[in-house]
Formats: structure tokens, C-alpha cells, sequence
């Protein structure tokens, strides 16, 4: 009900008396008051004015679904949205919400994690309220091979979203780090249910440093606040990187991978590098000269051998 007073408070632009509320919620009016009260705990300002009414002074800059889907205008991608003030990881609910059969677009989000992870086990500091940590449901009719798309689609999306929320420009190191100045201001992780030839759905976790104090957060990272200078609506960041996954993932889906990895290949800072990349499987070093089709870096060795990988960590070498 919090929310349903919420929504018309601010479609209402202005004063709206109780009456009206009254009428359309189909509540008394001690009740509504007693709603606006807990809204007022929530962090909402609310003025109450005799014989006017009410009217939304502002909204708290918290994760709330109601927020995030007010005026969202997506089909898919946060249609449905489950909110933690804070728990382990987003990566673990959404996977359990994907094997019963959650609908594609599912996000789930959390104010903070206490065991947020990256790739290979590794940690994402994910302080309260400070951060966006989110993750989306995918179910796409693909190979577990093209999964790495899904990750090179999401860094363009979230690298689009930040341009055009605070207009800072966040570059793509491959696979997974947005950076800005060279340092890391949003990761990327992309985990998988499969069989051997057909994806059942894809977790996308993506992690930004929105309103963190840089010096909260490990060496070699920054945060959207310490660039600017000032705080970002996070619930405006939100809205804007589901609206971009979706844009992106429907263009993939009908268009193919051509055009989104040629967006890629614009924002990289790995192509045309020299860089030492290592996996399970070893390092190597060489040249990144290209993506292939299905999103993985093709590195070309001294000895003029190119190599494919899918996965691996970057580093960049002095040539
Ligand atoms: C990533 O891994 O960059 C993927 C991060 C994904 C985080 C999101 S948050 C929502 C969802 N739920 C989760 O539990 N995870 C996802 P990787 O490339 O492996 O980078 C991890 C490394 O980044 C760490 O080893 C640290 O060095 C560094 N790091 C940790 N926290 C960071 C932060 N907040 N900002 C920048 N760098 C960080």
C-alpha cells in the first residue's frame, strides 16, 4: 500500500488531499496517515498541509523495486525485482530464483553484500548503501560458447548507462572492468546454467561504485562520487542500465553480436595493446587485435600465432 501512495504522491505534481487517496485506494484516512508516517521513517519528506493535503517534497535515494520501476518503461529487464537491504551476494538468490524457473529479466538487487564476489571466487566490496550490486536473469537461446557476448553486451550497457546519467565516460578493459582513469569503477560477472549444448538462464551481476568514498574501496579503484565530486542517484543509475541491458540484449537477440562488439571495440582500452593474460591454463603475451564472434580476445603472439581466449586476466605491458 506504501507504494500505491507513493506512486500517486508523485504523479499527483503538487497537493493531493487525503480525500482523493482515500477514495482511489479505498482506505480511511487515519490509515493513510499512518502510511505517510512510516514513509516519512523510510526517508520519503512529506509536508501535510491542512485542507491542501499532501505532497511529495522527496524520494530517499534507496533501492526500493516501486522506485526503480517508476516510469522504468522496459518489457522485460526489471519487470520483476526482488530488494535485500543486504545479504551474502545478488549472484546466489538470483541463481536460485533462475532454477525455479524465474521469468527472464528478474533482477535482484541488495542495498549490500556481505560476501559480494567476482570472477574465479574473488571479492567485490559492495559497502551499504553506497554502491549499486545488482543481478538480471537471462534465459537466451544460445551455446554456452557465445555466454561471453552476454558480458561484452553488458559492459557497453553499463559503460551507456553511467555516460548518460552523469555524463563521466566509463572505457571497457576485457572482459569484465569498466574503468575510468584507469581505475576500476564497475566489474562484471557472468555465471551459467547449462547442458553441454543449450543455456537454461545466465546470471549477470554487475557491481558499481556509485556514491563510495575511493578511499573505502581497494587500491586501484574509484567510484562515480570521487570523480565528480558529489553524490549520484543511484536509483536513477538503476533504471538507466536495466533500460540498456534490455536495448542491448534485444538488439542481440534480432540483430546479432555484429553491432554491439563494434560499440565495444569503441569504449576498449584492451584492442591494439600489448598485454600479458593469464587463466587457468597459463599466460601468455602478444597483441590484442580483435574480438571474435562470440566475444573472445584474440591475441596475437611475436611469433605471429593468434591465439583465442575466452576468459583471463589482463594486464597491460610497456612495448
Ligand atoms: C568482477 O570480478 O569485477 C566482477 C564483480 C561483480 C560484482 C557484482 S555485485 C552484484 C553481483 N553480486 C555479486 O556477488 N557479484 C556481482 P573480477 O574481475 O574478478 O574483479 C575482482 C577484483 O576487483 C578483486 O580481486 C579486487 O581486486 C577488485 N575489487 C573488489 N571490490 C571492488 C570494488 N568495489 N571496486 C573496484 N574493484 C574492486
Amino acid at each position: 500500500m506504501q507504494e500505491k501512495i507513493i506512486d500517486f504522491l508523485k504523479k499527483a505534481d503538487g497537493f493531493i488531499s487525503g480525500e482523493d487517496i482515500s477514495g482511489a485506494l479505498n482506505i480511511s484516512r487515519a490509515a493513510i496517515w499512518k502510511y505517510i508516517q512510516e514513509l516519512k521513517k523510510e526517508g520519503y519528506e512529506i509536508v501535510a498541509v491542512p485542507h491542501l493535503g499532501y505532497r511529495l517534497e522527496s524520494s530517499p535515494d534507496k533501492l526500493f523495486p516501486h522506485e526503480i520501476q517508476f516510469g522504468l518503461s522496459t518489457k522485460v529487464v526489471g519487470k520483476k525485482i526482488v530488494a535485500y537491504d543486504s545479504l551474502d551476494s545478488t549472484m546466489d538468490i538470483a541463481f536460485d530464483l533462475g532454477m525455479h524457473n524465474a521469468p527472464e529479466g528478474t533482477v535482484v538487487l541488495a542495498e549490500g553484500q556481505s560476501r559480494g564476489r567476482g570472477r574465479l571466487g574473488r571479492n567485490w566490496s559492495s559497502p551499504k548503501g553506497k554502491g549499486i550490486y545488482l543481478s538480471i536473469i537471462l534465459r537466451p537461446l544460445s551455446s554456452p560458447s557465445e555466454v561471453s557476448r552476454l558480458t561484452l553486451l553488458t559492459a557497453v550497457a553499463v559503460s551507456e548507462a553511467i555516460k548518460q546519467v552523469t555524463g563521466v565516460s566509463a572505457l571497457i578493459k576485457w572482459p569484465n572492468d569498466l574503468l575510468v582513469d584507469d581505475k576500476k569503477i564497475a566489474g562484471i560477472l557472468t555465471e551459467l546454467n547449462a547442458e553441454v549444448d543449450r543455456v537454461k538462464f545466465v546470471v549477470i551481476g554487475i557491481g558499481i561504485n556509485v556514491n563510495t568514498r575511493p578511499d573505502a574501496l581497494p587500491e586501484g579503484a574509484t567510484s562515480l562520487r570521487g570523480i565528480l565530486q558529489g553524490p549520484v542517484s543511484r536509483v536513477e543509475l538503476t533504471k538507466e542500465i536495466l533500460r540498456q541491458v534490455e536495448r542491448r540484449y534485444g538488439e542481440l537477440n534480432k540483430h546479432g553480436f555484429a553491432a554491439i562488439a563494434q560499440c565495444w571495440k569503441g569504449l576498449s582500452v584492451t584492442l591494439n595493446k600489448r598485454i600479458k593474460i593469464t587463466d587457468p591454463g597459463g599466460m601468455i603475451e602478444g597483441v590484442a587485435v580483435d574480438i571474435d564472434k562470440d566475444g573472445g580476445l584474440l591475441i596475437r603472439k611475436d611469433s605471429g600465432v593468434v591465439v583465442k581466449k575466452t576468459a583471463g586476466d589482463v594486464v597491460r605491458v610497456k612495448s
